[in-house]
């Protein structure tokens, strides 16, 4: 789906803002027809933000079902003949969605984004109400997977993954106008042959008469100058003496899309950033341009204070900024899809991106105990079943269709640690493997391997091009014990190195640590058994072939449920939530960016 843009062509109004908002916690909103205005008890609520934290009030904390928003818009007057849409760039996890009480969308799944046509609906320079019914609840058939408990208390969410069920319109919300006769879609796939690169492009065109319009793709370069032109819907425009897109280096060519109707005139412009570049699995190696990468970073969250998962470009920015800092080359979007202006900065500043689907907590014998579902297995007619499968697929699809331009990412991750090491998980796993492969060749897949499933007793392996492994050696096993916890380290990954000839991706390792906790020896939740954690790690890493990455958990400290577990959250942050630095960092700045570190 292409991104909200102003172009030539297209105009964009922003809907970010104070909406006004309402818990529905009597399950009588839509009885009492909240979508054409729920009057008095509203509260005003920052739109994008999730809304549990901004109110000290544990009902919003606590609350499961709909919460809904409201706003309204003056369409610009301008936008007389033009085609309208309303686009959202997440609601988490489910939405409806009402112009003055019509219901234009609805959508499944809280990380990608979803757009309904309401040009019928609207009058130029009018006003109309946009309503969004938000439900947060998750069940077997979600994704993520969770399951509401009914208490004397009141209906309780679980879930089995380990970060805060942030919920509420997460990212932007716009009005797009374009003509009716528009560019729905286009695919680029990039390729270089020593100096020249090749970009194959294709176009999707909505709306009447489409067949009449022509289409061209004019290619520039940085400067603006214009280095190729095709005609048509699809086309390859070659480029000489490319200047490529490579790790640290966001170079980018501007991909300008152009539809014309008959009488010659301009009626759609979409401009594309594209990033000429290769990806390859090639026996132990991840190449990309032909050249080995070895990813250095982390897996991270969208969370902050007070907002929780709603975006924020400060926040964005400064992360990135950290990255730097820190000599980070990548990052793994754990474990959903993040915003849209994420992929957009980390292709022009070369970031590599491991892309995530949403399928967090697809595995009850990890989980089921700490979080209430013991006993259940996993994949089961009560549990996850085809339909989850079938939600699963559809989240896989929508990411692809929303990044699949975006040269930061070089790998799709189909699932985060879910059973993996049973015929009934080979049996959901294979589909959705050949799926991702038939939505999108172009790019390696993988999945994140759980420490349950350890090479020999996992069974889907071979269905994917790398290794993705969460190990917490030191930490979960052989806690406080670091020479146990480097011989065992060792001897799994020489295990899977043996057994299949693919890169290994270490995509979790670390070890929680309070902030300020020090001690003159290194001992768990102190900021100096993080480093040796870490330090222990990186040696083992150093020692085994096919060791291709490195991503530690966590790049910042995040909210997640309650548990004994956990202190106000996930520790494993090398960041605290608010960013300051632990001690670890010194480590990894030596390591990663040949640094001299302070303090060690
Ligand atoms: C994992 C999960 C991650 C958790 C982490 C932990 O394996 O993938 O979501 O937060 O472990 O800290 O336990």
């Amino acid at each position: 789906m292409l991104a909200a843009r102003t172009t030539a062509t297209r105009e964009r109004q922003c809907l970010d803002g104070l909406w006004r908002f309402r818990l529905d916690a009597d399950g009588t909103g839509r009885s009492e027809g909240w979508e054409h205005g729920f009057g008095g008890d509203a509260v005003d609520m920052p739109v994008p933000a999730s809304y549990y934290d901004i109110v000290p009030d544990p009902t919003y904390r606590d609350h499961v079902g709909e919460a809904w928003y409201e706003t309204t818009v003056r369409v610009p007057r301008s936008w007389d003949e033009r085609r309208v849409v309303v686009r959202f760039g997440s609601v988490t996890h489910a939405a409806e969605v009402f112009v003055d009480g019509v219901s234009v969308a609805t959508h499944e799944g809280g990380y990608t984004p979803f757009e309904a046509d309401i040009t019928d609906l609207v009058t130029p320079g009018g006003v109309v109400r946009v309503t969004v019914a938000v439900d947060n609840t998750l069940t077997w058939h979600t994704i993520p997977p969770g399951f509401v408990l009914d208490t004397p208390e009141g209906r309780v969410q679980k879930y089995f993954h380990d970060f805060f069920n942030y919920a509420g319109i997460h990212r932007s919300v716009w009005l797009v106008a374009t003509a009716p006769t528009r560019i729905d879609d286009v695919t680029v796939v990039t390729g270089l042959d020593g100096t020249t690169g090749t970009v194959d492009y294709s176009v999707v065109l909505g709306g009447p008469g489409g067949d009449a319009h022509t289409v061209a793709a004019t290619l520039r370069d940085a400067t603006g100058t214009t280095v190729g032109r095709s005609d048509g819907v699809t086309g390859t425009i070659t480029v000489a003496d490319v200047h490529p897109w490579r790790p640290g280096e966001g170079y980018c060519y501007d991909l300008d899309v152009t539809v014309y109707d008959p009488s010659g005139e301009l009626v759609d412009d979409y401009p594309l950033a594209v990033g000429v570049r290769t990806v390859e699995v090639r026996g132990r190696q991840f190449l990309i341009n032909g050249e080995p990468f070895h990813f250095r970073g982390f897996g991270m969250h969208e969370d902050h204070p007070v907002r929780g998962k709603g975006h924020d470009p400060a926040s964005m920015v400064h992360d990135f900024a950290l990255l730097d800092w820190v000599g980070a080359n990548s990052l793994r979007t754990s474990h959903y899809p993040y915003a849209e202006e994420t992929y957009d900065y980390a292709d022009r500043h070369g970031i590599v991106v491991i892309d995530e689907t949403p399928a967090v907590g697809l595995n009850l014998g990890l989980s089921g105990g700490i979080f209430g579902a013991q006993g259940k297995a996993t994949f089961s007619d009560d549990t996850v079943d085809a339909h989850t499968r079938e939600a699963h697929r559809r989240v896989l699809a929508e990411l692809i269709a929303r990044d699949k331009n975006h040269p930061c990412v070089v790998l799709w991750s189909l699932a985060n640690e879910p059973e993996s090491d049973t015929e009934a998980s080979r049996e959901y796993f294979a589909p959705l493997a050949a799926e991702a492969r038939r939505l999108d060749p172009s790019r390696p897949i993988g999945f994140v391997n759980v420490m349950l499933a350890p090479a020999g007793k996992d069974v889907i392996t071979d269905l994917f091009d790398v290794v993705m492994l969460n190990r917490y050696y030191g930490w979960y096993v052989d806690t406080g014990d670091l020479p146990a916890a480097e011989r065992h380290l060792e001897a799994e990954l020489r295990a899977w190195q043996d057994l299949y000839d693919k890169p290994i991706i270490m995509t979790e390792y670390g070890a929680d640590t309070l902030g300020g906790q020090h001690g003159i020896l290194a001992t768990p939740w102190n900021e100096e058994y993080q480093t040796d954690v870490l330090a222990m790690s990186h040696a083992v890493f150093d020692r085994i072939d096919a060791v291709v990455g490195e991503h530690i958990w966590n790049f910042a400290d995040f909210a997640t449920s309650s548990g004994i577990m956990r202190v106000g959250g996930n520790r494993k942050g090398v960041f605290t939530r608010d960013r300051q630095p632990k001690a670890a960092t010194a480590h990894l700045r030596r390591r990663w960016r040949g640094l001299p570190a302070t303090g060690e």
